[in-house]
């Protein structure tokens, strides 16, 4: 693990060279995991449409136990029509549970947000969401809107929503307006655009650029929508949640390698991201062996 001699900087070029000397950069590109025929169709799906749904990534087993794991973590309802007054979310996730671990950082979808915004992005958001009945359609918007750039552009974020109950058009399926990834600054939805809600079963995953413009549905049925939802963005922007103080080191050192790159133990070169001059993984060293 440690190397002792510096690479040596002589220009400028050299700074995008990993000049960690103790932890060297760890990325695998997620893409590599992936069977490289799945991994093309999925892209050629993203690239046609402005989004992509997975049918079935996950077991119904599986999304049944994130289900029950994530609902014991649900907040209040919403404190404004954002966040749904019949809408229950909650926040700061991979601090509380291990039950969100694995889609976070699921290689195919992770693969895809890589192909979206950049190598090794950053987890920027991670909640769960619970569409409760009688829920009025959230207002459209765009995840990466908050990003003061122009558009049209290539996005700065994209979310995954895992629909951990099946998305019906009744029970608050997210919804999307297709093609609206590549609308400029001057166009919103109106009326006359078609909102169109993604139907698909429990396990499922909705992957799409933060450039698109969607919303949670109107829950018109009598049971709740649950989702688990990460966002990431770029490995230079800051995130929605500040992940350093939502999850803690001691949390943090228990983690993959992929979800602590996520949540910023990584060097983007030559070192952004570092703390005291040193590698991020440094603060994890009181807490090694707790994995
Ligand atoms: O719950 C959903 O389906 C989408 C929610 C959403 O887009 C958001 O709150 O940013």
């Amino acid at each position: 693990m440690t190397q002792t001699v510096s690479p040596p900087v002589d220009s400028v070029d050299d700074l995008n060279t990993d000049l960690a000397r103790t932890y060297r950069a760890t990325h695998r590109p997620p893409a590599e995991l992936v069977e490289p025929d799945i991994l093309q169709a999925d892209i050629a799906a993203l690239d046609a449409n402005g989004f992509v749904v997975i049918e079935n990534l996950i077991t119904p087993a599986e999304a049944a136990a994130a289900k029950a794991s994530l609902e014991a973590l649900l907040g209040p309802v919403g404190r404004n029509a954002f966040e749904g007054f019949r809408t229950q979310r909650a926040y700061a996730l991979l601090e509380k549970t291990r039950a969100a671990d694995a889609l976070v950082a699921h290689p195919r979808v992770l693969a895809l947000i890589e192909h979206l915004v950049a190598p090794d992005p950053l987890l920027s958001a991670c909640l769960a969401i619970r569409i409760l009945p009688g829920e009025a359609e959230q207002m459209a918007h765009v995840d990466d809107g908050f990003y003061p750039q122009p558009r049209p552009r290539r996005a700065l974020g994209a979310a995954a929503i895992w629909a951990l109950d099946p998305f019906t058009a009744e029970n608050g399926a997210t919804s999307i307006y297709a093609g609206s990834e590549k609308w400029d600054d001057a166009r919103q939805p109106t009326p006359a655009d078609e909102r169109c809600p993604v139907i698909m079963p429990a396990g499922s995953v909705l992957v799409f650029p933060g450039t698109l413009w969607h919303g949670g549905g109107a829950n018109r049925s009598d049971a709740s929508r649950l989702v688990l939802t990460p966002q990431y963005c770029a490995p230079w922007l800051r995130t929605q949640e500040n992940m350093s103080l939502a999850v803690s080191p001691k949390t943090v050192a228990g983690l993959s390698d992929p979800l602590q790159r996520l949540l910023g133990y990584n060097i983007r070169p030559p070192f952004m991201g570092h703390v005291n001059g040193l590698h991020p993984k440094r603060l994890l060293e009181p807490y090694q062996g707790s994995k």
